[in-house]
């Protein structure tokens, strides 16, 4: 009896020990996240009178977590080198949406002699990475997201975007429908740079909900 009862004690106690060492070694997930990307602009996106490949690019970055995010701690750069586009700027509160255009990252640029290249979005296909200053030494940069993205997700006013926010990425194509085979499909919706991303006609059916609609037919 006694040596039962130690023995459930250790089991319980390996049990709890597994757990924390697993909840340790699980990492959070990113609080901010890419959440929707145009590469290819062919209409004037950032309201200055003009259509410009390079200033009219835009990223949009949103705050998944449950606090407010500092986003001068955040930087952007693209597939090709180390050369970072743009340190993020302002305080993004939960639940909220960033949008920064091609023409505040060359600012950023010139102001830091760091050239004038721009987002550098290429329309062939390009990486993005979102990265963090590392808070346990301020000279290193953390990787915290990235969006690889192909041809067809950056042609003319077609925008790469994560849908709902902060979850997988759709191609928002009502601009310039995209027919091909190539995912993300497009789901027929417009860019929305610096809003919620939403799309309310015939939004692709994800896993939740179709878990939730096998529930109600079985
Ligand atoms: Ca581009
Ligand atoms: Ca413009
Ligand atoms: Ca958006």
């Amino acid at each position: 009896m006694r040596e039962g009862f130690w023995r459930t004690g250790v089991g319980v106690l390996l049990l709890a020990i597994s757990v924390s060492l697993f909840l340790a070694a699980t990492p959070a997930r990113a609080q901010l996240v890419l959440n929707e990307i145009l590469a290819d602009p062919a209409s004037d996106w950032d309201a200055d009178g003009e259509v410009d490949a390079r200033l009219d690019e835009w990223i949009e970055v949103y705050n998944a977590g449950a606090a407010d995010v500092h986003l001068t701690e955040y930087w952007v750069r693209d597939g090709l080198g180390e050369a970072l586009h743009l340190n993020l700027f302002g305080v993004l509160p939960p639940g909220q949406t960033a949008v920064f255009y091609g023409y505040q990252a060359v600012a950023w640029q010139q102001e830091n002699d760091a050239g004038s290249s721009g987002l550098s979005l290429n329309n062939g296909g390009d990486t993005v990475q979102l990265l963090r200053t590392d808070p346990d030494d301020p000279e290193n940069l953390l990787l915290v997201d990235e969006k690889i993205y192909g041809p067809h997700e950056a042609v003319d006013d077609r925008a790469a975007g994560r849908l709902p926010d902060g979850e997988d990425w759709s191609l928002f194509d009502e601009l310039n429908p995209y027919e091909g085979d190539e995912l993300p499909a497009g789901n027929g919706c417009e860019p929305t740079p610096g809003g919620s991303n939403v799309c309310d006609n015939g939004t692709p059916v994800d896993a939740a909900t179709w878990s939730g609609v096998r529930e109600r037919w079985r």
